[in-house]
């Protein structure tokens, strides 16, 4: 039997039609990374890091893959590209923006890659949608689930429902 492994991805966008390009997304990884098996709410995010940039619109998904973890990032990557993303400086403003969360409890530390995500529990426009659909899964690292490190996150930056 060909193994199915569980993935987390975030969808950031804060540039464009914003929920039109979450859509695209989440399309476009159906057809070329595996089955989403669900999609937490759509936020409307105050931006982190670089905070002169328009807010976000972030998305967490699950979904199933037979796919090895640098296979999904090279999609992604392409992605990306194809919904239009140009990288202009680090946390800034971007049409959209791919990021793998969990791999199964996979940790992973190569040049290319770092998985779990390494701020994910330092956002909490991260840890609130991920919460949402999966406030059970236990990062492998912390050892700690989704609902635990939303609950401790120091990040005050406005999240809020969008659609
Ligand atoms: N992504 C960043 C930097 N800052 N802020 C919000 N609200 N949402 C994001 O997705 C985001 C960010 C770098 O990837
Ligand atoms: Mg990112
Ligand atoms: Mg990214």
């Amino acid at each position: 039997m060909i193994t199915k492994n569980i993935v987390f991805l975030l969808l950031g966008s804060n540039l464009g039609e914003r929920l039109q390009v979450l859509r695209s997304a989440v399309e476009l990884i159906e057809e070329q990374i595996g089955q989403i098996k669900s999609a937490s709410s759509v936020y409307e995010t105050a931006p982190w890091g670089v905070l002169d940039q328009p807010a976000f619109l972030n998305q967490v998904i699950e979904l199933q893959t037979v796919l090895d973890p640098e296979e999904v990032l090279r999609i992604i990557l392409a992605i990306e590209q194809e919904l239009g993303r140009v990288r202009y400086e680090r946390w800034g403003a971007r049409v959209i923006d791919i990021d793998i969360l969990y791999f199964q409890d996979l940790i992973l530390d190569s040049a290319r890659l770092t998985i779990p995500h390494p701020r994910l529990h330092e956002r909490r426009f991260t840890l609130a949608p991920l919460a949402e659909i999966a406030p059970d899964f236990i990062h492998p690292v912390f050892h700690k689930s989704s609902a635990q490190l939303l609950a401790v996150c120091t990040d005050n930056s406005e999240v809020k429902l969008f659609s």
